[in-house]
């Protein structure tokens, strides 16, 4: 066994793993982050494509923003057109005064992990059997890499391990408190090489939700609302256009440069929060806390608000000795955590079909849309609720 120590070790080289280690170590606070895969697998991942204003200005504030600002496009809002029945706009630059950035999550990641590569940041890739130790008492982490068995003693564990890993389930089961909305459906995604729409936009159709966002002006992402049971073998690129192009209505079908796709993934859609994010020595930031439906673009977005806390609870605990935000990290971060899967349950339900729902859900569903249509205090909150709510002080 190699004994190694450092102040925080962190689970995870996603996208919260890594900033974390980046704001931690700008700030002079020893980490090492453990991921299982390879690098080139995590920045192969294509996930998320809209920033929150909150986002964009942590990634500027850390000096990650060069990228985005020169190749990302700052957008005023998103569109939302409905069959048979007006658009509407989500007007952020009206009603907040700020924009929201498309620029995709893959870019992120590269530029994390070329700036931590760059500041000689402790990253393990391809760690193995990672596990937590006595997160309530002396912390350590164990793994393997390359045969080899490691013990990382720490102060504190962050888990940054997204939904499938092993740092939630180190809070005992009768201590946590989860909740969860599993939807029976999914978002099939294509990657296109085609100039993208002007707006990110959501389709609601009595087909089922489509939906248009962007990577970069030759690549687009679309998404079409299929089973959960379908295989991304039942959707050839000729059925995926045919159904997105008929969700769209006729003056944006036209509007839409279809071709081969080069990517197709199904993503489930899940509510899910598990309370609390710290146990002793542990803290959860990201996915691995809680996963939003991809309808509010929050998923990333709020990974990148708990990793605003955790690194302020952290940093003002090494440098200026108060525990402070160690000790509301939780509530606080879960005040935002809960607001974000307010508004993507409630763009979910609006915008989708439930094979379950009966005339009066589908009268609810459209008066919701009808609210937004006639009501500017309507409109300014849900504009005020898809930028983002601000971090707290
Ligand atoms: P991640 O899951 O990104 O990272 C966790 C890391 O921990 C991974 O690299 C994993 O390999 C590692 N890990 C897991 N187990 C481990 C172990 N035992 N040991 C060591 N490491 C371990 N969000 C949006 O805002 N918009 C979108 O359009 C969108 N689309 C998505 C599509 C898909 C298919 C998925 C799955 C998610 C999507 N998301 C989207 C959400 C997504 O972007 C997440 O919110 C974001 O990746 C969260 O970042 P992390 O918390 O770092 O978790
Ligand atoms: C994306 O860019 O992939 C995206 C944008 C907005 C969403 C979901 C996905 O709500």
């Amino acid at each position: 066994m190699k004994d190694a120590k450092t102040r925080v070790a962190i689970i995870g080289g996603g996208p919260a793993g890594l900033m974390l280690s980046h704001i931690l170590g700008v700030n002079g606070i020893a980490n090492v982050v453990l991921e299982r895969q390879s690098m080139a697998y995590v920045a192969s991942r294509i996930r998320a494509g809209v920033l929150e204003y909150g986002t964009a200005e942590l990634l500027k504030e850390y000096g990650l923003a060069d990228r985005m600002l020169r190749e990302g496009k700052a957008k005023n809002g998103a569109l939302i057109v409905w069959e048979n029945r007006p658009d509407f706009f989500i007007d952020l630059k009206k009603w907040t005064g700020k924009q929201m950035w498309a620029w995709g999550q893959t870019n992120i990641q590269e530029d994390l992990h070329d700036m931590l590569t760059a500041s000689g940041a402790k990253m393990v890739h391809e760690a193995d059997e990672v596990a937590l130790r006595d997160v309530t008492g002396n912390p350590s982490v164990t793994y393997v890499k390359d045969g080899i068995q490691h013990r990382l003693s720490c102060d504190f564990i962050c888990g940054c391990d997204g939904f499938h890993g092993p740092s939630r389930q180190a809070i005992p089961r009768d201590v946590r408190r989860e909740f969860e909305r599993v939807y029976p459906f999914g978002w099939l995604g294509i990657l296109v090489e085609r100039p993208p729409l002007e707006n990110f936009t959501y389709a609601y159709h009595s087909d089922g939700m489509a939906m248009a966002a962007q990577r970069n002006p030759m690549l687009s992402r679309y998404y079409v609302q299929a089973p959960i049971t379908d295989r991304i073998e039942d959707w050839s690129d000729d059925r995926f256009w045919e159904a997105l192009l008929r969700r769209f209505p006729n003056d944006l079908a036209s509007q839409v440069q279809t071709g081969p796709s080069i990517e197709k993934s199904m993503a489930p859609l899940r509510s899910f929060v598990s309370e609390p994010l710290r146990w002793g020595k542990l803290f959860l930031a990201g996915d691995a806390g809680h996963i939003v439906p991809p309808t509010g673009a929050k998923g990333l977005n709020l990974a990148f608000s708990d990793v605003f806390y955790l690194s302020r609870a952290l940093c003002t605990h090494y440098l200026e000795g108060s525990d402070h935000y160690l000790d509301c990290y939780s509530e606080m971060a879960l005040r935002r955590i809960w607001a974000s899967e307010n508004i993507s349950w409630r763009l979910t339900k609006m915008l989708h079909i439930f094979p379950d729902d009966d005339p009066f859900d589908q009268r609810m569903r459209e008066s919701d849309y009808d609210l937004l249509l006639g009501s500017e205090a309507a409109q300014k909150a849900l504009a005020y609720e898809y930028l983002g709510l601000p971090f707290e002080d």
